[in-house]
């Protein structure tokens, strides 16, 4: 019996009559009766008031006790040998690079910290997609990707070649320097390396794959989704943030391996705490099933030998900074500072030398244990994993960096350092071979080879890989949607609503109704989107276990087990997570579904960014409606809600296809040509498109404006004729082309100007076009120029051109190089606040009255006009010349 030599306990008498006594409920009726004593006992303490003494956590061990632990049954040398010379080949390729150019760049110590916790994973559980089985998902660390190109390497899946293009991605592709999909789309599958965005992607892929199961899209079976990630990303808010969505939804298709291997890039994670133990606590309280894989075998008959249970004690008590230290200094100083505290510990490793005391190695370093960790985990229900595996930080740099503060950036070894990383891991390579740091790849025939092969056979081949081809949607045509095309007469409807309606069609549609996935933050009641819910469902995978309060409602807040919306609660990130990975299902699950994200606007790009430039590099499909967007256009709520820059932050995703349409008809469009683009001709992008909660009427679609719509830019009236006199070009989107529309009959009513309107769908599309155009014709000097979209629709126009939108000036202010002629933009610069929107606009410049002295000012500037006109305007509309600019308040 484990004693505890304690000076805090007043009578060790009584205490051993209650340790003897819950050990013999343990041996005669087993764990569960001993944790329903401790509960009742527990129950009677803190109906006192009191707070129980012991937190969450259990001692600093391992949480499966050696006699539970399922037995590996593979070749424990073989594997050795293999794993050894991929870190050897994940060592050289990093070297290699930095050798050729030395400002490539790499990391060899976080691998070599998780080598093991790979390899197991290979050897035994990460499946492979097959006929019959989709194949478990793995978001590996993202700056481990050396060693994953390492083990690929082995396999045959590259040359040396090609280890030596790593981080050299710009001619030929390249190895890519961390797991980005869209520069090697057959392989890997998750981004990673942006720290915390592993984690909440990998929480709600699994909770999208329990969704597709329970709603018969796809059978889950027994797939898995495997997050490795590291202890100092844990700190990001986006690593832990979504852990106790995983435990309500009890995740168990989810497992967590934290690679604790107590340092980060500066120094430890938690010098003067334990990160494990802080792990263990918070996930334990989100519900997670956690298994601690502290200590290896070595240690195993140390414990036998702990009959006082000093050796947990001194366990418990040391610190990361501690154990950081026994790792960098060595054995000598661990038998000093670690066993030396107490002359008992020092007494039981009197046998053992300085170097098997150094060699007393951590749960992450053996396979046994990790295998053992890995075997509970994927046999664990009802409850997500994760394994909080202690590992050294450059494991085997020696002197080179092993558990020093500065191993994360090390590059290079010299030679010295190369021959006893070669030692340590006995790599078959002479002391002259290694000074050119050669790979190393034992022939095919080799008993190592064959054994690495028949593993990965065994589990469906090899991995990574990515699935890139998949079988189209068939999407609605136009005449689908004619409902959506035709105006509301003289009803007035927002262009939220009107998208509320193309959804409900979109939902009904026979072959990609089911797949349609609406997901919404806590919103949906902004939207309009309520009658989802009743008619939907809110997906929860217990269905709905108590009577709503609006139950005799028409549109009660249902929850159903098959539920088809995801109301993922206040948690854009999250909800974005959600969306990204039904954007990708067609990849993952083999199963193309159809989000729509519906948030407010002023809550997506700016507050998740990261996970939006994920998203592309993902290829998510799908759609991102930016709910009350346009800084004047929700006009009620003020600086942190009136978003004037989603656009401007959307246009630095390279495959996000961005519009601000003003009316339902253009959404229409903008979402059959969406579907279309993305799901029929697989097209590698997705679509934002703002939406507003202002009414008005919605007028018909004109016949032919199709392809302007999606192209950015189309002529909405004509106003102008041969005969006019005084001609302008007025630019405008979203609600704010209605100010446009206004300014149109005061210029004609009170200057006699004649405005042609267009309709500026996408400012973002049309710089895009013409950066193109003007490269085609930079690079073919030759030949006949190219002529842009903007200017090809202005060519035959005359008059300066104007453009007024509800964002930033920027955003319209893009074209101007496209623009053949004088342009003026105006937009919402500035902080937001809260009042009318007449008020806002007239605040922000972007009223019609604004958009008129514009106009009348640039013609000015063309002698279309006296000076004189623009005063009048000034005065007539009662423009305050003095007031501040917007831009600065
Ligand atoms: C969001 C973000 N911030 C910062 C970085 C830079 N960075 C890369 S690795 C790293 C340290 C990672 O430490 P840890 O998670 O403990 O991983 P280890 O290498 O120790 O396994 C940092 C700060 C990043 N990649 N992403
Ligand atoms: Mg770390």
């Amino acid at each position: 019996m484990e004693r505890e030599n304690d000076t805090d306990d007043l009578d060790s008498e009584e205490t051993e009559e209650w340790v003897l006594a819950l050990g013999s409920v343990l041996e005669n009726d087993g764990v569960e009766r001993a944790q329903y004593l401790l509960q009742r006992l527990s129950h009677v303490v803190t109906k006192t008031g009191a707070q129980l003494p012991y937190a969450i956590t259990t001692p600093y061990r391992n949480t499966i006790p050696v006699s539970q632990e399922a037995r590996m049954p593979g070749d424990l040398f073989m594997e050795r040998n293999i794993r050894s010379l991929i870190r050897w080949n994940a060592m050289a390729m990093v070297m290699r690079a930095n050798l050729k150019d030395g400002t490539l760049g790499g990391h060899i110590s976080t691998f070599q910290s998780s080598a093991t916790l790979y390899d197991v994973g290979f050897n035994y559980f990460f499946r492979a997609p097959t006929d019959g089985h989709e194949g478990d998902l793995i978001y590996y660390q993202g700056h481990s990707a050396p060693g994953i190109y390492a083990r690929s390497y082995l396999e045959g899946r590259f040359s040396e070649e090609e280890l030596d293009s790593f981080r050299q991605e710009t001619e030929g592709g390249g190895l890519s320097s961390y797991p980005h999909p869209w520069l090697m789309p057959d392989y890997w599958q998750f981004p990673t390396v942006s720290m915390g965005l592993g984690p909440l992607q990998a929480i709600y892929q699994a909770h999208i794959m329990k969704y597709l199961g329970s709603r018969g899209l796809s059978d889950p079976s027994d797939r898995k989704v495997w997050c490795f990630a590291g202890d100092g990303e844990m700190d990001e808010p986006e690593s832990q943030g979504a852990i106790s969505l995983a435990g309500r939804e009890g995740l168990d298709n989810l497992i967590f391996v934290i690679n604790c291997n107590l340092q980060r890039l500066d120094g430890p994670v938690r010098g003067n705490g334990k990160i494990i133990q802080e792990l263990e606590g918070v996930f334990r309280g989100a519900g997670w099933n956690v298994i601690k894989v502290i200590w290896g075998r070595q240690w195993d008959a140390l414990f036998e030998k702990d009959r006082l249970g000093l050796l947990q004690r001194r366990m418990d008590e040391a610190l990361d900074g501690d154990y950081q230290n026994y790792k960098s200094r060595g054995g000598e100083y661990t038998r000093e500072h670690f066993f030396g505290k107490y002359p008992e510990l020092a007494s039981m490793v009197e046998d053992l030398t300085d170097e098997q005391i150094f060699r007393l190695n951590r749960g992450g370093h053996d396979p046994y244990k990790v295998y053992a960790a890995y075997a509970a985990a994927v046999k664990h229900e009802g409850q997500p994993t994760v394994i909080l595996a202690k590992t050294v930080k450059g494991y085997g740099l020696g002197l080179a960096g092993e558990a020093q503060n500065y191993t994360h950036s090390v590059k290079k070894l010299d030679v010295g350092a190369l021959r006893s990383f070669r030692d340590r891991f006995d790599i078959p390579l002479s002391d002259g071979d290694v000074e050119t740091v050669p790979y190393y790849r034992p022939p095919a025939d080799s008993p190592e080879m064959v054994y690495l092969r028949e593993r990965r056979a065994a589990l469906g081949g090899p991995l990574p890989q990515r699935r890139n081809d998949l079988a189209p949607l068939r999407v609605p045509g136009l005449e689908d949607l004619s409902t959506h095309l035709a105006g509301t007469a003289d009803r007035e409807v927002s262009t939220t609503m009107s998208f509320v309606r193309i959804l409900s069609t979109l939902i009904k549609d026979p072959n990609i109704g089911e797949r349609i996935v609406p997901i919404v933050p806590d919103e949906a009641r902004t939207f309009g989107m309520e009658g989802m819910f009743r008619q939907l469902g809110i997906y929860s995978s217990v269905g709905q276990l108590y009577q709503p309060t609006d139950s005799d409602q028409l549109m009660f807040y249902r929850e159903d087990e098959k539920g088809q919306v995801m109301e993922e609660g206040i948690n854009e990130g999250g909800a974005f997570a959600a969306w990204l990975a039904a954007a990708t299902s067609w990849s993952h699950n083999d199963c193309p579904l159809v989000p729509f994200y519906v948030f407010y606007s002023m809550f997506g790009f700016q507050r998740i960014g990261d996970l939006c430039w994920a998203a592309g590099d993902l290829q998510a499909r799908g759609f991102l409606l930016g709910g009350t967007s346009g800084r004047t256009t929700l006009n009620g709520e003020g600086l942190q809600h009136q978003d004037g820059h989603s656009h401007v932050l959307a246009s630095t995703v390279p495959n996000c296809v961005s519009y601000d349409p003003t009316y339902a008809y253009e959404l229409a469009v903008i979402i059959q040509h969406g579907l279309r683009e993305m799901f029929e001709l697989m097209k590698p992008c997705y679509y934002y498109i703002t939406v507003m909660n202002e009414n008005y009427v919605q007028p018909p679609l004109p016949p032919g404006s199709e392809e302007g719509i999606i192209k950015g830019l189309y002529l909405l009236a004509s106003n102008s004729t041969p005969k006019s006199k005084r001609v302008v070009q007025l630019m405008g989107s979203g609600t704010i082309l209605r100010e446009v529309l206004a300014a149109a009959d005061i210029l004609k009513a009170e200057f006699d100007v004649d405005a042609d309107i267009w309709s500026a769908t996408s400012f973002n599309e049309l710089r895009r076009e013409g950066l193109s155009v003007e490269r085609w014709n930079m690079l073919h000097p030759a030949e006949t120029p190219r002529v842009s979209y903007v200017e090809d629709c202005l060519a035959d126009t005359r008059g300066p051109v104007i453009a007024a939108t509800d964002y930033m000036k920027t955003y319209a202010d893009q074209i101007r190089p496209f623009v053949p002629r004088q342009y003026r933009v105006l937009g919402t610069d500035g902080f937001g606040r809260s009042d009318t929107r007449g008020k806002l606009r007239r605040f922000f410049e972007v009223d019609r009255n604004y958009i008129a002295v514009t106009a009348l000012s640039a013609m000015v500037d063309e002698n279309l006009l006296d000076a004189g006109e623009v005063e009048r305007a000034i005065d007539l509309l009662k423009i305050d010349v003095d007031k501040p600019d917007p831009a600065t308040l």
